[in-house]
């Protein structure tokens, strides 16, 4: 067997072009695929689409569901993390971003016969086809979602991913909601706007009309410039920047105009505090940050100088600036934005630190645009009680034990 693969790869280098060679040293053919593929086959069938080398093994973190009913108190949800801790650039790739679905697997939707229907309280309600949805002006926008669950816990042995692992950013592309409500006309004493999803639990949920009037809401078809995946929606989601993600529904089919929200099965179930109604949400998401190296769960390799990297985000808008503190919050620097800080969406940010050995807290702080500061967990605890609280936008320490070893500090 090895003998043979030498001779195919001597027989290549022969008559092969450098980029062909390159693929095929690193291509092994996998079982799936069987003896007929040779490297040169392999080699062409990735040239149709791509994958990634076989040295590469970053994959989401799934949950079982017995972490889906601590969570979400759901026993039948899909629930896996984005790798954080891999993530180079602000853009998560599709097939990494978080999932957080309830009660359903990703529905087989056959794009040609998906309708998306505005009703309500509209003038003209109206039915859209994909195709047609798809001749309307569109926009692309890079913009994080984050689950209220992502928060990091105190006490709890976790891990970056099992604590800041359910955001994700993408570019999104797609009608801006405003303008399909504009065509359908809305009604006076229209206030609250309800999406509408397929699935077996044909989930809704309500958010303010305001919020669909501003025109950043978009009524999405694209995930970095490919179909949405289905387990993030497809082929229809709501992306609704800034606000918490449990309102972006996947699988969209409908949106309704309504004068009062909804009380639906999942508003009251489990997404909604105290008052237990829409009205008892939180919609915008504070400014947050999290240093994703040195972060729980890893290791340093060694004493000496290390890049300190992680990213912030805010729902209120784009981020101004990132502060880290190197000594447990006594002195605080500022890390410089990696690239292009934009609205609702991950900014990268770094700074350059020396470990000498010993122990060490590191912790990073978000200011946004509208001059919002992330609040320490004390001042978080303060604020939003004992209650389990939304948003989740506390400042993770993380400590470095005098073996390098990377532990949740709080
Ligand atoms: N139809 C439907 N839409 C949904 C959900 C769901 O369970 N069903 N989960 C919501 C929640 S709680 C979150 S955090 C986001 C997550 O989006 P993602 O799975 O694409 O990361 O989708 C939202 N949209
Ligand atoms: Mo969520």
């Amino acid at each position: 067997m090895r003998e043979e693969r030498a001779t195919t790869r001597r027989q290549l280098l022969k008559g092969g072009g450098a980029a062909l060679v390159g693929l095929a040293a690193g291509a092994r053919p996998t079982a799936a695929q069987g003896l007929r593929s040779t490297p040169e086959g392999l080699a062409r069938e990735l040239m149709a689409y791509g994958r990634r080398s076989r040295f590469v093994g970053t994959s989401r973190i799934t949950l079982d569901n017995k972490v889906n009913m601590q969570m979400h108190g759901d026993p039948n949800g899909f629930d896996a993390l984005t790798p954080l801790g891999e993530q180079t650039g602000i853009i998560t790739p599709a097939p990494l971003h978080f999932i957080s679905s309830h009660g359903d697997p990703p529905p087989d939707i056959d794009p040609a016969r998906h309708r998306l229907m505005i009703h309500g309280l509209v003038e003209r309600p109206l039915v859209f086809t994909l195709d047609e949805l798809k001749r309307l002006p569109s926009v692309s926008r890079i913009h994080y979602i984050e689950c209220l669950a992502n928060r990091p816990r105190p006490g709890a042995e976790h891990t970056l991913e099992t604590s800041h692992g359910m955001v994700g950013c993408s570019e999104w592309t797609g009608v801006p909601l405003s303008l399909l409500l504009a065509e359908a006309g809305v009604q006076a004493g229209a206030r609250w706007v309800v999406g509408e999803s397929l699935g077996r639990t044909q989930q809704a949920r309500s958010f303010p009309l305001g919020k669909a009037l501003l025109g950043d809401t978009l009524v999405a078809y694209g995930q970095n410039s490919e179909p949405i995946q289905p387990h993030n929606g497809y082929p229809l989601r709501l992306v609704i920047p800034g606000f918490e993600g449990k309102f972006q529904l996947k699988w969209l089919r409908g949106i309704k105009v309504t004068d009062q929200p909804y009380v639906t099965y999942w508003e009251h179930g489990s997404f909604t505090r105290r008052e237990r109604t829409p009205l008892g949400s939180y919609w915008e998401q504070g400014p947050k940050s999290v240093i994703t190296y040195p972060a729980g769960g890893q290791r340093l390799p060694g004493r000496g100088h290390h890049t300190i990297v992680g990213f912030a985000w805010s729902g209120n808008g784009a981020v101004r600036r990132v502060e880290v503190s190197t000594d447990g919050g006594r002195t605080w620097a500022d890390a410089e934005l990696e690239g292009p800080a934009l609205p609702m969406a991950m900014t990268r940010f770094r700074h350059p630190w020396t470990w000498a050995g010993g122990e060490a807290v590191l912790q990073s702080r978000c200011t946004d645009e509208r001059g919002d500061v992330q609040p320490t967990a004390a001042e978080f605890g303060d604020f939003w009680g004992e209650y389990a609280a939304p948003h989740g936008n506390q400042i993770q320490p993380w400590k470095i034990t005098d073996v390098g070893q990377v532990l949740n500090a709080l």
